[in-house]
């Protein structure tokens, strides 16, 4: 069984060496191109990743292709169930290798790893596995017209190879959320990581081949968007079904490459998400979990929080409490007890959203807190940091109200009615989340129905039930993953109809 280096500590220091895993092995890319992977803690190199161009991609293709028709395509379900709780088992004794890796590549708190991104990973395999045991198909019984009875029963079957193209944000979690469903239903995958965060997806191609996954299951190829693996990818003739998760512009890049063969896609795309926050409201619990949405994981989030707004009896109070629980945050490294609040994750990305915090202050923002960069130690100068920041005094049609920025900021305005705020909160492109904050039930139904998102929470945020449908509307995506929808898009529903 070939190794990974990526989970093998750097001697002193030394970047990672992470290749693609094709067919159950490591291989270096025929080319020899690689790109540095940095962290975005300190900025040095943590990683040499293999950068895949059109063999690699091949390859992948054909060994998902050929595991699809053998041994995988073979196996019966409750084969395949029990080989996918192995994978999580395995996830769960290299549980500490997983967060490492993770806290590496994406310079998030400690305790955001442990307790979120890697046992979310490990339960994608479970609840899936459980759940395609359980779900029922149809059956409907007539008779043809000479009186013979006539069964239709519908049966799914695999999708087929699928591409799973991931973000950066949380690596492991929202592969696995893909890759998990995928092969619970019979496909197998090629999955192509960010190119900012490879280390835990390379990783669980060790724990495949420890689990016992056929070769050729999971495939993992690394490299960039346009003109690398990310468009090799999307564009195979043989790749029967794309999922995405990513910003809005990329999933139209992807949905044209999948419209030559008529490709299905499921998309889970950017938001620029709004909460309602009504004076009724359990204040603590409200700015407690607004903190959270708004801040965790640097604001990296497409769940999160972008726009607030607060009814107005209660919006100077309201400011005025989130100001001094963003001014506690704790900026820092992953590892530092007490750090609350990690790096962004690349300068990149710390350049656009700098540009956003300019732009705010142009477009006549009033800053009540950060709005720049932390002065760091020496050793963490190279770092993606950010001050976490609160606007106020910006109308809806201000950029930074419209546009997803994708960082620990949001801009909080004040409303006088339900029907203001639903308008306020509706007025975007976007639709991937919500959030309404109100101790009056009769309200919290009619204002919840009539948010125009793929999911609504109401006096909380990101509690998840893997069963339930997951995806946006208008441009936050394409479909709905979760439960049986996840099973919706990973396979084909047939039909045999039998007269007898
Ligand atoms: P991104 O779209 O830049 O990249 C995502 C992936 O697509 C990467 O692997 C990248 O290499 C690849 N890619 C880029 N261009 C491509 C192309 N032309 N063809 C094929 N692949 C291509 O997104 P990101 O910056 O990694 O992640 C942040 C974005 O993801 C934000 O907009 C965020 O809202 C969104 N997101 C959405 C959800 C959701 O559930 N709706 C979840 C997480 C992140
Ligand atoms: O919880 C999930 O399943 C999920 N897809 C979360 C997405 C988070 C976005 O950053």
């Amino acid at each position: 069984m070939s190794q990974s280096l990526v989970g093998v500590p750097a001697m002193s220091g030394a970047p990672r060496n992470v290749m693609h895993f094709i067919n159950g092995e490591y291989v270096p890319s025929m080319s020899g191109k690689t790109f540095a992977d940095l962290s975005p803690v300190d900025g040095r190199e943590i990683a040499v990743v293999h950068e895949a161009g059109q063999p690699e991609v091949n390859a992948a293709v054909a060994a998902a292709r050929t595991a699809l028709e053998g041994p995988w395509g073979k196996m019966s379900t409750p084969e395949r169930m029990a080989l996918l709780h192995r994978v999580a088992d395995g996830m769960q004794k290299r549980f500490d290798e997983f967060v490492e890796l993770e806290c590496l590549d994406t310079g998030k708190p400690f305790g955001e790893c442990s307790h979120v991104d890697i046992p979310r990973g490990a339960a994608n395999f479970r609840v899936f596995a459980d759940l395609v045991k359980n779900v029922p198909t149809e059956a409907f019984t007539m008779q043809a017209p000479d009186g013979a009875d006539v069964l239709n029963y519908s049966l799914r079957v695999p999708k087929g190879v699928i591409a799973v193209v991931c973000p950066w944000n949380l690596p492991l979690l929202l592969m696995t959320w893909k890759v998990g469903p995928a092969l619970a239903c019979g496909n197998t995958v090629v999955v192509k990581p960010s190119e900012e965060t490879p280390l835990t997806t390379s990783l669980l191609g060790e724990v495949m081949n420890e689990a016992g996954i056929p070769p050729g299951v999971y495939n993992v190829i690394n490299g960039f968007g346009p003109d690398s693996a990310g468009a090799f990818l999307t564009q195979h003739p043989d790749v029967d079904g794309i999922t995405f998760t990513g910003e809005t512009r990329t999933g139209e890049a992807i949905m044209a490459a999948a419209a030559k063969g008529l490709r299905s896609v499921s998309f889970e795309l950017g938001g620029k998400n709004p909460a309602i926050v009504f004076a009724d409201c359990d204040l603590e619990l409200a700015i407690q979990t607004t903190l959270r949405s708004t801040f965790v994981n640097c604001g990296q989030v497409c769940l999160g929080t972008e726009r607030i707004y607060v009814e107005r009896p209660l919006f100077p109070v309201f400011v005025e409490r989130l100001k001094e629980a963003a001014e506690k945050l704790k900026i820092g490294p992953p590892k530092t007890p007490g750090v609350t609040l990690g790096p962004l994750i690349s300068q990149e990305h710390r350049d656009k959203v700098i540009s956003y915090y300019r732009l705010a202050v142009e477009e006549g923002a009033t800053v009540v807190t950060g709005g720049g960069i932390p002065d760091m130690p020496s050793d963490l100068a190279q770092g993606c940091w950010i001050e976490p920041t609160i606007w106020t005094g910006l109308g809806a049609s201000a950029r930074v109200n419209r546009e997803e920025i994708f960082g620990p900021c949001c801009h909080i305005a004040p409303f006088d009615s339900e029907e203001e705020a639903l308008r306020l909160a509706n007025d975007t492109p976007y639709g991937l989340t919500s959030v309404v904050w109100t101790r009056d039930l009769s309200r919290a139904h009619r204002v919840a129905a009539k948010l125009q998102s793929g999911i609504t929470w109401v006096n909380s945020w990101f509690l998840r039930d893997l069963r339930s449908p997951f995806g946006g509307m208008k441009h936050s995506g394409i479909g709905r993953e979760g439960g049986v929808h996840s099973l919706e898009f990973y396979t084909e529903l047939r039909n045999i109809c039998i007269r007898y």
